[in-house]
């Protein structure tokens, strides 16, 4: 199994960098939360996508970061009162507790500008800047986990079906997912083949993780994954849980992951991409 934590260890130090601390309370609510100790699971795969494409994966850490700042903000958005209402997060009381609500609402609105920022500042070419920029658009947009989320605090009625569970899953989750391949792609020059089978292997691992977020929402431990757990019962969610059961999701799981692996194994250079597929499908947290 591909040891990700030199991976990890990048994208913290280039965060580092993008959060330079000073004497700001905004500063310190931002970096709160990008360093509430985050798994890394978007800027990893943006940086292993660019190298599944042939090139060296640290091309694509500004990607990488404006992935996570993105991921970070939509996180501490989803957990305020006038969301989700919770109060733990990576562990940690959530960016509002700490920091209170007008703050929180501020630290997200400095990140999100700031993924935008740390893209622009880098060293990518303009082309690959602008595609890029596009790209993060549309999945934290109208498009993308803006509407995913619309549509989950909507859910509410235990009535959905199978494909309006699985319509949620695709914008809230794995749009973002979907937007770290092409993202690494973009940072390698990659517009052929392996982009479009990185997009399948995205669409694919984005919903696993998702059905593994339902099923951990039932199964896990609010210490193991660090955040409140019960919560999709609670609130009256249709989850793949309530469709399938635990076991039937978990097969959803294996089944999606199978796919994303073959669309991407007939290239070599694969082998990363896949244990990264296997430890989402069986992550505890
Ligand atoms: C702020 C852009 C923006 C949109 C607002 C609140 C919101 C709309 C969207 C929320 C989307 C959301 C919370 C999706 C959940 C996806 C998910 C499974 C999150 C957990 O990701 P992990 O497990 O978390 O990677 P860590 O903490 O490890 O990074």
């Amino acid at each position: 199994m591909t040891d990700f934590r030199p991976y990890i260890e990048k994208v913290n130090n280039a965060l580092e960098e993008c959060f330079p601390q000073d004497d700001e309370r905004l500063t310190e609510a931002m970096r709160y939360s990008i360093f509430a100790g985050g798994k890394r699971v978007r800027p990893v795969l943006t940086m292993l996508a660019c190298e599944f494409c042939g090139k060296s994966p640290e091309r694509a850490l500004p990607f990488a970061c404006a992935l996570e700042i993105i991921h970070t903000y939509s996180l501490i958005y989803d957990d305020m009162p006038c969301m989700d209402d919770d109060s733990l997060r990576r562990g940690r009381p959530t960016n509002h507790v700490v920091y209170g609500e007008a703050m929180a609402l501020m630290a997200g609105m400095g990140l999100y500008a700031r993924a935008y920022e740390t893209v622009i500042a880098s060293d990518l070419t303009d082309r690959q800047k602008l595609s890029g920029i596009d790209i993060l658009l549309n999945a934290s947009g109208f498009n993308g986990i803006v509407l995913g989320q619309v549509l989950d605090m909507e859910n509410n009625k235990n009535t959905l079906s199978e494909q309006d569970v699985l319509r949620i899953h695709r914008l809230k989750t794995s749009a973002m997912l979907e937007a770290c391949v092409l993202c690494g792609a973009v940072a390698a020059d990659e517009y052929g083949e392996k982009k479009d089978a990185l997009h399948v292997y995205a669409e694919n691992i984005g919903l696993a993780f998702q059905i593994r977020d339902d099923i951990l929402d039932v199964v896990g431990t609010k210490e193991k994954m660090g955040k409140s757990i019960g919560k999709d019962k609670k609130e009256c969610k249709t989850t793949f849980v309530d469709i399938f059961g635990c076991e039937g999701a978990q097969e959803k799981v294996k089944n999606l992951s199978e796919t994303a692996v073959s669309a991407i194994k007939k290239f070599g250079n694969s082998e990363k991409l896949c244990d990264f597929a296997d430890m989402l499908c069986k992550r505890e947290n």
